[in-house]
This record gives structure tokens, C-alpha cells and sequence, in this order.
């Protein structure tokens, strides 16, 4: 990927659609506009109508061309957007006409915004706020998505790196000018005071529960419980489809069978899984192995119980959580009221009660998704990112304290600023960033 290169690509959806948006950058957009646009290079920033032409001169579509030149566009490029009509042929006689030229080739995923990135318009969470506002199916995804491509994470994470800059310098002092007399106390004590500040915040935002991944990735419910529940036959419901195999046969289910809603706002995965029971098979035991690591991931579990064959093994579990839901099944098959306690009661089979249950899932998922106003951690990079930062931070404070030797110390808070600078992309980011911008779709 040559960065000279001037790259092309269709920015707008599957054709067919009403208008086509090609989206061109990079040093030869302007002799590409005097080539193929009867207009010539159109007027800065103003909607142009013209005839497009290809490399032989044969009329391609009439429309639109805006011209947005570098440094005051999205990549920092010379950009040209084209507005014809949204056909398969258009769009395949524009971008062919369009490529027939040297150093001019179709972009790779994301590469405009790596482009915009690389000339310092965008921090890199803030370039992964334009992939996931792109991606953003409910509206809780688009406002987070929003917030960080307005760079509402990398307000936080500039201000601990400010911090710890100041931090570093202070302990550098001590590095410069020890043994000058003073007493230890009163170098470290201001020292020590601000870094426990930083690590206070970094803890906070870490103990967030996984709410800004949980909202970006989807929430998950797993449904547990004893072979023969109905837990098939309930997954089958809320999925509305015949996601699972449903059959009298107890251990029917082996695998983590798992089903995508939207509910209460927010992408919610639900899982459908082994029941829970001592088995010599090898395969069940695995499902029952999966079952429970499905349940410990979970951010709620649905205990779903036989009411005509109540087995409540499951309900003592270590990973059920007091928010979790008991829910009684197969009410239809009984005639006088358990006497277990169950939060529902439903006949998965005939359907009484799963909205109820539904709405339940739905309330839950709502309200844990308020927990946090504003997370700072929206991917699994940032928040591994942020525990190693933490985690040297730490070592700091600790060696700090402990007088260990303010040398170490500052190596260690060095450590902290570049693991928090790669959240944003400020340092040693190559690898990175291969791996944030292969996940964008082509045009953007
Ligand atoms: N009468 C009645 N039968 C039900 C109900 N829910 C499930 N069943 C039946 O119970 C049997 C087992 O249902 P599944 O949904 O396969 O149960 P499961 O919990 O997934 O079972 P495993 O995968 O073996 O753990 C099937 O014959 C279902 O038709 C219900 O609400 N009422
Ligand atoms: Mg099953």
C-alpha cells in the first residue's frame, strides 16, 4: 500500500440505489478531474454539475463532483466525491475509467480514514468511533459510537497521559537530585498523591462492568439448567425460528447454540446450552463443560426448571448472581402451583409467559446499560491496553513508596504513558493499526 497512490472507491451502499457517491483521494485528483470531467477541476467545496468521461472520451453518467482540497479535507488529501446515478454499470465504467491510470487503484478497507489518521485528523479511537458508527445497528451503538469519534475517550485518555507526564517529570527530579537531604516523605509524598489519582480514575473506568463493550457487542444471556428443561424449545421462542434441536431425549443440546435480538434498545446474544448433569459421554461432557463457561460469561441467566420434574441443582451454582431469573417451564403440563420461587412462569412450548420473560431480559439489559454513563473502554484493545498501563503504574507507586529507587519508578510511569499512547495511537502503533483499519468497509 503505497501511500502516494490516489485512491478510489464507491463510498455509498449496494447498487442498485438512487445516487452512486464515488469517493476519490491523493495527489492526482486533480488531473483526474481535468481528465474525466468536462467541468475541469470543479470549485472548492461547491456542488458542480458535469458530464464524466472515461479514459477514451465516452460519456460515463452526467452528475454531481465536489472538490475538497488538501489539508482541509476528511484524509488531509486533495478528496473529489462524484454523485452519479447508483447503478451496477455506472459505478463499474467510473471506477474502471477511473483506475485505468497508474498509481490510481481501488482503496483498502478503511483507508480513507487511515489517510485522515495519518495526517493527524483523527486520534485512533476516534477512527474506530467512524467504523463502529458505520456499524451502529441501535441507537445506543450510535451514541457511543458518536461520542468517541468526537473524541469523548481521547478527552480521558490525553488528561491521564497530561497527568503522568507531570508525574514522570517530578519523579525525574528525584532521579536528577537525590540524597539532597530531604526526607523521602516530603519528594514522594506530592508524587505519590497525584499517581494515586490516575490509578484511582484507571481502576474506575476498568471496574465499568464492560458496559461500553457489552453495548458495541452485544449483552449475553444464557439459558441453564437441568437436560429435558425446555431450554431448546424457550431459545426456539425468543429467537422466534428453530434455532435448536428440540427432542424428548435428555442431552439433546451440546454445543452453545447462540441467537442475536435486539432488546430494550441494545444487542443482546442469547445462549441456548447443555443441560447441566454428570455424564460418562465424552461429547455431553463437554457440552456441560461449555454450558457453564457460557453461563459464567453471561451478564444474566435465565434457570430455567422443569415444574413437572423440578431438579434446582443448578440454582446453587457459584456463578448465579442474585439479578439472575428462575424461570418455572412447562406450566401447561401442571395443575397445582410450585412450591419452588420462581420470577416466572412459563409454557415455552405453547408460548404463555415467554413475553413476560422477554420483557424481563429486555428491562435487565436496559437498566445495566445505564449503569455507565460515559465508558472510556469500548473494545477489548482498550481495555487491555489500559490493565497493562495500570498494572505499571502500580509497579510505580509501589517501588515509589517502598523507596526502591525513583529511576525504576520513572521507567515504570514511561511503560504506563506509551501503553495508554497506543489506545489513541500516539506511539508504536504499526501493528495495530493494520489490525483497527481491516475491520472498515471499502470507501470509508
Ligand atoms: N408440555 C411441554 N413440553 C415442553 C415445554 N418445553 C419443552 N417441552 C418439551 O420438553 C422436551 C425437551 O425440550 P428441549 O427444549 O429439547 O429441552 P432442553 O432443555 O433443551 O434439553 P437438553 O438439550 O437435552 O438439555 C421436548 O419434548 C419439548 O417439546 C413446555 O413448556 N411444555
Ligand atoms: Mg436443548
Amino acid at each position: 500500500m503505497s501511500e502516494r497512490d490516489t485512491i478510489c472507491a464507491l463510498a455509498s451502499g449496494a447498487p442498485p440505489a438512487a445516487i452512486a457517491i464515488l469517493r476519490l483521494s491523493g495527489p492526482k485528483v486533480r488531473w483526474l478531474a481535468e481528465q474525466h470531467l468536462d467541468s475541469g477541476i470543479p470549485a472548492s467545496r461547491h456542488a458542480t454539475l458535469t458530464d464524466v468521461r472515461d479514459e477514451r472520451g465516452r460519456l460515463v453518467d452526467r452528475g454531481l463532483a465536489i472538490f475538497m482540497p488538501g489539508p482541509g479535507s476528511y484524509t488531509g488529501e486533495d478528496t473529489l466525491e462524484l454523485y452519479l446515478h447508483g447503478g451496477a454499470a455506472v459505478i463499474e465504467h467510473a471506477l474502471g475509467a477511473l483506475t485505468s491510470h497508474e498509481d490510481v487503484r481501488i482503496a483498502e478497507p478503511g483507508e480513507y480514514t487511515r489517510r485522515a489518521f495519518e495526517a493527524g485528523k483523527l486520534d485512533l479511537t476516534e477512527a474506530e468511533g467512524v467504523a463502529d458508527i458505520i456499524e451502529a445497528e441501535t441507537l445506543a451503538q450510535k451514541g457511543q459510537a458518536l461520542r468517541q469519534l468526537g473524541g469523548g475517550l481521547s478527552e480521558t485518555y490525553a488528561t491521564w497521559r497530561a497527568e503522568l507526564t507531570g508525574v514522570l517529570a517530578l519523579v525525574e527530579v528525584a532521579v536528577d537530585f537525590p540524597d539532597e537531604g530531604d526526607a523521602p516523605q516530603e519528594t514522594t509524598a506530592p508524587i505519590l498523591a497525584k499517581l494515586d489519582r490516575v490509578i484511582g480514575e484507571i481502576r474506575a473506568a476498568l471496574g465499568d462492568g464492560g458496559i461500553g463493550e457489552r453495548i458495541r457487542d452485544g449483552f449475553r444471556v444464557a439459558i441453564i439448567g437441568a437436560p429435558n428443561a425446555g431450554k431448546s424449545t424457550l431459545l426456539n421462542r425468543l429467537a422466534r425460528r428453530e434455532a435448536a434441536i428440540v427432542a424428548a431425549k435428555a442431552g439433546t443440546t451440546r454445543d452453545v447454540i447462540e441467537v442475536r435480538r435486539v432488546l430494550g434498545g441494545h444487542v443482546v446474544w442469547i445462549a441456548d446450552t447443555a443441560g447441566l448433569r454428570v455424564t460418562e459421554d465424552e461429547i455431553e461432557a463437554e457440552g456441560v463443560r461449555r454450558a457453564e463457561m457460557a453461563a459464567r460469561d453471561a451478564d444474566l441467566r435465565v434457570f430455567l426448571i422443569d415444574a413437572e420434574t423440578p431438579d434446582l441443582s443448578a440454582l446453587s451454582t457459584d456463578y448465579r448472581k442474585p439479578s439472575d431469573l428462575v424461570v418455572l417451564n412447562k406450566a401447561d403440563l401442571v395443575s397445582t402451583p410450585a412450591t419452588i420461587e420462581a420470577h416466572y412462569v412459563i409454557s415455552a412450548k405453547a408460548g404463555d409467559g415467554v413475553d413476560a420473560l422477554e420483557q424481563a431480559i429486555a428491562g435487565f439489559v436496559a437498566e445495566h446499560a445505564r449503569s455507565v454513563e460515559a465508558p472510556v473502554i469500548t473494545r477489548q484493545r482498550h481495555r487491555a491496553r489500559l490493565q497493562d498501563g495500570l498494572r505499571s503504574l502500580e509497579t510505580a507507586r509501589d517501588g515509589l513508596a517502598n523507596d526502591v529507587g525513583a529511576e525504576l519508578a520513572a521507567e515504570d510511569v514511561r511503560m504506563a504513558l506509551r501503553q495508554l499512547g497506543s489506545i489513541i495511537g500516539v506511539v508504536g502503533v504499526e501493528d495495530v493499526l493494520g489490525a483497527v483499519f481491516s475491520t472498515f468497509c471499502i470507501g470509508k
